[in-house]
């Protein structure tokens, strides 16, 4: 992959895309949130469309020159209603945390109240965070996993809904490697008077092939993002019943978007025209495969994966079981060193904190893009223990990762 234009006219942006493709292609990708998209996807997000001005929709557009832009924009929502099964998709918000500022702005008021998993137990900066927008307009208060079984508990939640009377619960998380069930949730928000708010920005993919139940027909609203397990161009969505497509279509744009990403909505188009193909629904059974062998296989070697397993393309594992002086940063440090890349993470019962957390998140999607199967994701588990528990392997694990991105080779 090269990029000839840039180099000519910008050598130092050449310099890093380039190195950039080859850090991809000569390293491991475990980060769950992250995937590697098609040429075709590739291809899409950077036309010419990232030159079009087109606010409002399809149809619909305060500018001139907008044909090609509305068959795009149309074309990616038709695929995703087909993918999901929604009345109203909205395929404009620019990030998985602008699809959830949307909805928040379509239904809420500024001092209203959600009710989200906590940050540490795998919820998101945009369900409430004090950092974020949502915690600094809107009264938050986080719900937590079981300490001991790292999984929801619906009743701890039906409690501290009817004591909170949130306006809004938000379900569907970042680290959370469970099966959710919408239906639990839904009760809860329908016995409080609330919305229901499911993010499913992880598990978008397994959403789309029902690898993972879906929340769509029982949540108010669902929203995501489109780069991770769907693996289409990079971006967030919304979905809901028409009965808010309205007031959502307004709260994106113009309530808190300019012109759309038209380049990554043609990205989108063409990622979800792809997850359309019989092809993603093995592939989506294979990220979960992969997840559930790294998972037994970490188990087997002693180390503590919360909730004992996986349903989902992630694995949360805590270290300090195992390896109570080393933390989550230290071990994706080492790890990275032999080309493998992943991402610290906060454990349930987090002792330490959101900066030096004691566990590490582990995604399947990159690598099984990449054709890795059971038995080499269960190989690449064993290589990570290997860097756990001893640095000194970095070295021999390192050279182990090159044959096998060799093996597995990306973009070529
Ligand atoms: N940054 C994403 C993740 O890693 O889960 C969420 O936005």
């Amino acid at each position: 992959m090269e990029y000839e234009a840039v180099r000519a006219a910008d050598p130092a942006v050449a310099d890093a895309l380039e190195a950039e493709v080859d850090r991809q292609r000569t390293g491991l990708q475990l980060i769950a949130s992250e995937n590697h998209v098609s040429r075709a996807v590739l291809e899409a997000q950077s036309s010419v469309l990232t030159n079009k001005y087109a606010e409002g929709y399809p149809g619909k557009r305060y500018y001139g020159g907008c044909k090609y832009a509305d068959i795009v924009e149309q074309l990616a929502i038709d695929r995703a209603k087909e993918l999901w099964g929604a009345e109203h998709v909205n395929v404009q918000p620019h990030s998985g945390t602008q699809a959830n500022q949307g909805v928040y702005y379509a239904m809420l008021e500024p001092g209203d109240r959600i009710l989200s998993l906590d940050l540490t137990h795998g919820g998101h900066l945009s369900h409430g965070h004090p950092a974020n927008f949502a915690g600094q307009l809107y009264e938050v208060e986080h719900y937590s996993v079981d300490a001991d079984t790292g999984r929801l508990d619906y009743d701890t939640l039906a409690t501290q809904a009817a004591t909170f009377e949130p306006d809004v619960i938000v379900s569907g998380y970042s680290a959370y490697p469970r099966v959710v069930d919408w239906n639990a949730v839904q009760d809860i928000a329908e016995d409080v008077d609330a919305y229901h708010v499911a993010d499913i920005a992880h598990i978008t993919g397994l959403v789309a092939t029902g690898a993972h139940p879906s929340p769509v027909g029982v949540a108010d609203f669902i929203t995501g993002s489109t780069h991770k397990t769907i693996r289409a161009g990079r971006g967030g969505i919304i979905m809901c019943n028409e009965e808010h497509a309205d007031a959502i279509d307004r709260a994106v744009f113009p309530g808190g978007q300019g012109g759309p990403l038209l380049h990554n909505i043609a990205g989108k188009a063409v990622g979800f025209a792809e997850a359309l193909e019989p092809a993603f629904e093995t592939h989506i059974e294979q990220v979960i495969a992969n997840a559930r062998a790294m998972a037994a296989e970490l188990d087997a070697r002693g180390l503590e994966v919360v909730s004992g397993g996986t349903d989902t393309h992630l694995v949360l594992v805590d270290l300090r079981p195992s390896h109570p002086e080393l933390t989550g940063g230290e071990a994706a440090e080492a790890l990275e060193e032999a080309g493998i890349t992943l991402n610290a993470n906060t454990v349930p019962g987090e002792s330490r904190s959101a900066l030096d957390p004691s566990g590490i998140r582990i995604g399947t999607p990159a690598i099984t893009t990449r054709g890795f199967d059971t038995a080499t994701a269960k190989e690449l588990a064993t290589l990570i223990v290997e860097v756990i528990d001893d640095p000194l392997a970095t070295e021999s694990v390192a050279e182990r990762v090159q044959e096998l991105c060799a093996d597995h080779p990306l973009y070529e």
